[in-house]
C-alpha cells in the first residue's frame, strides 16, 4: 500500500503572470504564443479562470480570442524559461517532503509519501502543508490528489480544481471505481473515449464485462491492460524518481535587504547545499535573486568543471553582478548548478 500525492499548478503560465503582476489579477489574463506569421496568428498557451469564464481556453487561435476579450483581457507573450524556473523553485518546495518524487511536467508532479506518513490521515495532513508552503513561498495556487496510485491521485487532483484537494483513503477506492467514468481517466482521450462509448463503455468497470477481444480491437494490447488494471484496482505503477538535473537551493533572507555582509554568507550556504546534493562536478553554476516584489534576476557562468572552491568565489561575485545591476532589495537567493558530471560518466569517458 503506497499514499500517493499529485500536484498540479492552477492555470499554471497565466497564474505565474498574475503573480508577477498582481495588478491583472481581477482581468481575464491570456498568455499566448504568436506564430510570427502575421501580427496576430498564433494560439493561446492557457488563460486564467475569469478568461476560460468569457470562452478564451487553451489551444484557441489568437484571433478569436483577442475578439473575446477586446477591451477587458490582458494579452502577455509567452516567456516559457521564466515559467519553467518558477516551476522549479515550486518543484523545490515539494521536493523537501519526500525523496521519492516524479516530476511529469513543467506544472504537474507525483510524490510518494508513504514513509512519511503511518497513516492515510497523515498523507492528507502531509498534502495540506504542501499546499500551503506552496502558497505560502510561491504565491502559488494549486491543486492536489491524495490517494493510493497514480492515475487515482491524478483524477482526484483534476476534481479538485482550483484551488482544492481531494483525497480518497484505501477503503474508498472500490465505490470510487464504481462510479467513474472511463473519459475521466489519463491517456484516454475524447476520440477514444467516443468510441468506447459506442461500444457501450461509459464507465471504466464496464470494460471488465465485454469481451476483451473486442476491447483489445478498440484500446490495443496496452492500454486494454491498463485500463483493467485500473479497474480492478490492481494499478500500482510507482512514482518514478525523475527530478530535473540541476540542483538548486534557495535562502529566504532575514529581512529584505541590499546589505552584503547579510546576503553573502547565505550564498555560500546555498553554495554548500546545493553541491551536497549534487552527484559530481557542475559545469554550470547560477546565482538568482529573488527580488522584494518577487521578481527574480539571473546571472550564471559556463564553463569546465567548477570545483565547490571556486564555485564560493563565483557565487559571490554573480550574487554582486545582480546587486549592481539592480536598486531592488532581495528577499530570496538561490545558487543552481547544472551540467553535472558524474563519476561515472568520467569512467565511461576514460574507458575504465
Ligand atoms: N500549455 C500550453 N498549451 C496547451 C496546454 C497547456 O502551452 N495547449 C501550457 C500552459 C499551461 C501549462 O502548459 O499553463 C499546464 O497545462 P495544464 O493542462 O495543467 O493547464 P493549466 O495549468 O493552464 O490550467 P489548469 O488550472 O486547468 O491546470
Ligand atoms: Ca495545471
Ligand atoms: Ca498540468
Amino acid at each position: 500500500m503506497s499514499f500517493i500525492i499529485f500536484i498540479d499548478f492552477d492555470y499554471f503560465y497565466a497564474q505565474v503572470e498574475e503573480i508577477m503582476n498582481p495588478a491583472i489579477r481581477d482581468k481575464p489574463v491570456v498568455v499566448c504564443v504568436y506564430s510570427g506569421r502575421t501580427e496576430n496568428s498564433g494560439a493561446v498557451a492557457t488563460s486564467n479562470y475569469l478568461a476560460r469564464s468569457i470562452g478564451i481556453k487553451s489551444g484557441m487561435p489568437l484571433p478569436q480570442a483577442m475578439k473575446i476579450g477586446q477591451g477587458r483581457a490582458v494579452f502577455i507573450p509567452i516567456r516559457r524559461d521564466f515559467y519553467q524556473e518558477f516551476s522549479d523553485r515550486v518543484m523545490n518546495t515539494i521536493s523537501t517532503y519526500s525523496d521519492k518524487m516524479e516530476i511529469a511536467s513543467i506544472d504537474e508532479a507525483y510524490i510518494d509519501v508513504t514513509e512519511e506518513s503511518s497513516t492515510f490521515q497523515e498523507a492528507v495532513e502531509l498534502g495540506k502543508e504542501i499546499k500551503e508552503a506552496i502558497f505560502r513561498e510561491h504565491g502559488m495556487k494549486a491543486s492536489l490528489g491524495i490517494s493510493i496510485n497514480k492515475v487515482i491521485v491524478k483524477i482526484l487532483g483534476d476534481m479538485a480544481k482550483p484551488d482544492g484537494i481531494k483525497y480518497i483513503d484505501e477503503s474508498q477506492v472500490d465505490g470510487f471505481l464504481n462510479n467513474l467514468e472511463v473519459k475521466k481517466i489519463p491517456g484516454v482521450g475524447t476520440i477514444l473515449s467516443t468510441k468506447l462509448k459506442d461500444a457501450g463503455i461509459v464507465y471504466i468497470k464496464d470494460i471488465l464485462n465485454k469481451d476483451p477481444r473486442a476491447m483489445i480491437d478498440i484500446l490495443g494490447n496496452a492500454k486494454y491492460t491498463y485500463l483493467v488494471e485500473i479497474a480492478e484496482n490492481r494499478y500500482n505503477k510507482p512514482v518514478e524518481e525523475r527530478i530535473r538535473k540541476n540542483f538548486g537551493r534557495y535562502i529566504t533572507l532575514p529581512e529584505n535587504t541590499r546589505d552584503e555582509s547579510m546576503i553573502m554568507p547565505l550564498v555560500r550556504k546555498a553554495v554548500d547545499s546545493a553541491y551536497g546534493k549534487a552527484p559530481g562536478i557542475p559545469g554550470e553554476i547560477s546565482a538568482i535573486g529573488i527580488m522584494e516584489d518577487l521578481d527574480i534576476v539571473s546571472r550564471s557562468v559556463t564553463g569546465g568543471r567548477i570545483n565547490k572552491n571556486s564555485a564560493y568565489e563565483i557565487a559571490e561575485s554573480l550574487m554582486e553582478k545582480i546587486l549592481d545591476s539592480d536598486q531592488r532589495k532581495l528577499r530570496r537567493i538561490g545558487i543552481r548548478i547544472g551540467k553535472i558530471t558524474t563519476n561515472e560518466s568520467l569512467d565511461d569517458f576514460f574507458g575504465t
